[in-house]
């Protein structure tokens, strides 16, 4: 096995084994290059399992969550079909380490997006938005990484739950939002502290995507980034986000 493909395994196995494993890069000599193939290599595991990928994700779209996390540039992972938790569905804790969610808003494109395209561009290859929420849950001890660690850990992705599609017509650049446990209001934000405005995060996932040779596809699932910042999930919790006018996403932790 190559280094690559050694570090790949062992992030795989941790996430699903559910045990934590040391930073592999923890002075962050690692290139962003190479943190990018070994995300790859250990998706592509995943995939040999029978869990293709249906999307991808943004990181760090957002001043909250480069703040709570120390990092301040847009990364990338990819979503693959085993990660998506049906809408009012329930998670097993076990099968996590140290989740945590965040409210998001999602897309579903009807067209590829490619690198370089303007806003508009990519907003005409859009079929629908949706309220979300990501389940994040690094596989380092103490959630605890630097840059390249955790684009290696595949940006911390471990699930996602997509509420109600919508017309992307409407403007969603700047809607109201609340995360909210057992009912309780815990975050309150906006879509527009998704790089101002959402879409600018599906224009980056198209260049992020393309630096690595790939595009994004007609049937992706396309996740914003977060508006806050994450919220530890406890045992027993309902979790939900509303976005104004967009309804609702939730699911409960068992
Ligand atoms: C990294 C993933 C960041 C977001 O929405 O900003 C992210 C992490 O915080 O563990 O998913
Ligand atoms: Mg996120």
């Amino acid at each position: 096995m190559t280094h690559i493909e050694e570090l790949a395994a062992l992030l795989d196995d941790a996430a699903r084994d559910a045990r934590p494993v040391a930073q592999i890069d923890p002075q962050g000599r690692l290139g962003l290059d190479e943190a990018y193939a070994i995300q790859k290599a250990s998706i592509e595991r995943r995939a040999r399992r029978g869990a293709p990928r249906v999307g991808v994700k943004m990181g760090f779209t957002s001043r909250s969550k480069m703040l709570q996390m120390g990092l301040s540039d847009v990364i990338w992972g990819r979503l693959t079909r085993d990660m998506q938790v049906e809408e009012g569905g329930c998670i097993d804790l076990g099968d996590y380490i140290h989740p945590r969610v965040e409210p998001e808003l999602a897309f579903i494109l009807k067209r590829p997006v490619t690198a370089g395209m303007t806003a508009a561009q990519a907003l005409a290859c859009v079929e629908a938005i949706a309220p979300a929420l990501e389940i994040i849950d690094s596989r380092y001890a103490d959630f605890k990484f630097s840059l390249t660690d955790v684009i290696a850990d595949n940006a911390s992705s471990s699930g996602f739950v997509i509420g109600p599609w919508a017309d992307p017509a409407q403007d969603f650049g700047n809607l109201g939002l609340a995360l909210a446990m057992d009912g309780h209001v815990v975050q309150i934000g906006s879509t527009a502290a998704i790089l101002g405005h959402p879409l600018r995060a599906l224009v980056a996932a198209a260049r992020l995507a393309a630096q690595a040779g790939e595009e994004l596809r007609a049937g992706d699932v396309v996740m914003a980034g977060a508006a806050t910042a994450a919220e530890w999930i406890l045992p027993g919790q309902s979790i939900s986000v509303e976005i104004q006018g967009l309804g609702q996403a939730s699911f409960k932790a068992n």
